[in-house]
């Protein structure tokens, strides 16, 4: 890799990774080999297994699954809903999955809903390989849906501002019961239970610590169990890059997770092939990409709503090219159903100093209501910007390729005023 010196720091880069890039902080997980702790006094361990390892909490974090548990039992018996991104990936599938049968125990009955698409193949395996119990909940339904029954909404590996439910959930009066997720905080939300951890990486690992803390008790038995143990560590592993970006506490999970998941399952849900239009996504990235400054940046022209989900397997693979630590993949996606049209992207990073919310929310700034286009967690982001007034008449191939050659060029400024700024931006000089 190049020398930082070359890339010269700007807001979004984080030289000294006070949130927890290089690890946990120390004293919220012991692991200890014996049963005395290290350093006292303040702990308390769950009863012993046989398994040579224990996690043991700090009393902050024991507070903080008493405050969950409270929260399950002041609504017991009631029904909530859980929302997902639109276009909702493994962690986030599995993670609400452990939610639902964490609040089963509490006599709450959820039901986990999306407003997008399932369109990533290994999704899609994910979902009918475990059986895993989710709705598809179209915007145009959702608008005449009686929330009523719903006593509380839930949102977990987002904070609403990917889901465009959020909005009917809220029109409907209905509160927002719970956010747990590990994305950059993003807009002010008030809910009765919040467990944001912007420092773990994946939502899969929270909620394997909820089960840990004795919520949810598996059992190999339980067909269900071991098809949810096995979304988390599909979860855990997807948002990890296959546990090579994993810290401490995701290794722990998944240690966890390792004696109740089926890896054959697993293997399963991963053989799933990329269908030809991811393949001709990843096609016209490689085609288009310019790199610089170790940056891969590729628009990718237009796509079909139902195909959105190449953007992040086309980012996913033009960032494994040799000197690129960062790719970032847009294109135009058009929404048939609603004739509305939206660029679309995603950001992969393997620069640990790079903040992909920072950098994203830098390079596209917000709306009028103050909503930024998108944002990130660790290694990863996105953005979505409605092209509004702009949106349709593609079907005239000149509009659509003059349509597109601006919004390139507009993007493409945008980007790379933030990988060179030097270049584009000379201070002073004009
Ligand atoms: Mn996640």
């Amino acid at each position: 890799m190049q020398s930082d010196s070359t890339v010269p720091l700007s807001s979004f880069v984080t030289m000294e990774p006070d949130s927890g890039i290089s690890g946990l902080n120390p004293t919220e997980v012991q692991i200890i080999s014996s049963p005395q702790t290290s350093n006292g006094s303040n702990y308390t361990t769950e009863s012993r297994g046989r398994f040579p390892y224990e996690v043991v909490r700090s009393s902050e974090q024991e507070q903080k699954i008493e405050a969950f548990r409270q929260v399950l039992e002041r609504h017991r018996g009631e029904r909530q809903i859980i929302l997902l991104q639109d276009f909702p990936d493994p962690d986030a599938l599995s993670s609400a999955w452990a939610y639902k049968l964490i609040a089963q125990k509490f006599e709450i009955q959820c039901e986990i809903v999306y407003a997008g698409m399932l369109s990533h193949q290994e999704n899609i395996a994910l979902v009918k390989l475990t059986n895993l119990p989710l709705q598809r909940l179209p915007i145009q339904t959702a608008k005449t849906k009686d929330f009523s029954i719903y006593k509380g909404c839930v949102l977990i590996d987002n904070q609403g501002t990917t889901s465009q439910l959020l909005t009917s959930v809220q029109q409907a009066n209905i509160p927002i019961t719970v956010i747990i997720d590990h994305h950059s905080m993003q807009d002010d939300l008030k809910a009765e239970f919040i467990d944001i951890r912007t420092y773990t990486r994946a939502t899969a690992t929270i909620l394997t610590q909820y089960i840990q803390s004795g919520m949810l008790k598996l059992d190999t038995s339980t067909p269900e169990h071991v098809k949810c143990a096995t979304a988390l560590m599909h979860g855990l592993r997807s948002d990890t890059n296959r546990l090579m970006q994993a810290q401490e506490e995701d290794f722990l999970a998944a240690a966890y997770l390792s004696r109740f998941y089926d890896a054959q399952l697993l293997n399963a849900v991963m053989q799933s092939s990329r269908s030809k239009q991811v393949m001709e996504v990843i096609e016209r990235s490689l085609k288009n990409r310019m790199v610089q400054n170790n940056f891969s940046i590729a628009g990718v022209g237009y796509l079909r709503y139902d195909d959105r989900d190449a953007i992040p397997q086309a980012a996913d693979f033009l960032v494994t090219e040799e000197n690129v630590h960062t790719a970032v993949v847009y294109g135009i996606v058009h929404d048939e159903d609603e004739e509305l049209e939206f660029v679309v992207g995603s950001l992969r990073t393997n620069k640990i100093t790079l903040d992909p919310d920072e950098f994203i929310k830098e390079a596209f700034g917000q709306d009028a209501h103050g909503r930024f286009f998108g944002g990130g967690r660790s290694q990863a982001g996105g953005f979505e910007i409605p092209m509004g007034f702009l949106s349709g008449f593609t079907e005239n191939s000149d509009y659509a390729k003059t349509k597109w050659s601006v919004f390139d060029a507009q993007v493409k400024q945008k980007l790379l005023r933030l990988v060179n700024p030097d270049q584009n931006y000379p201070k002073g000089v004009n």
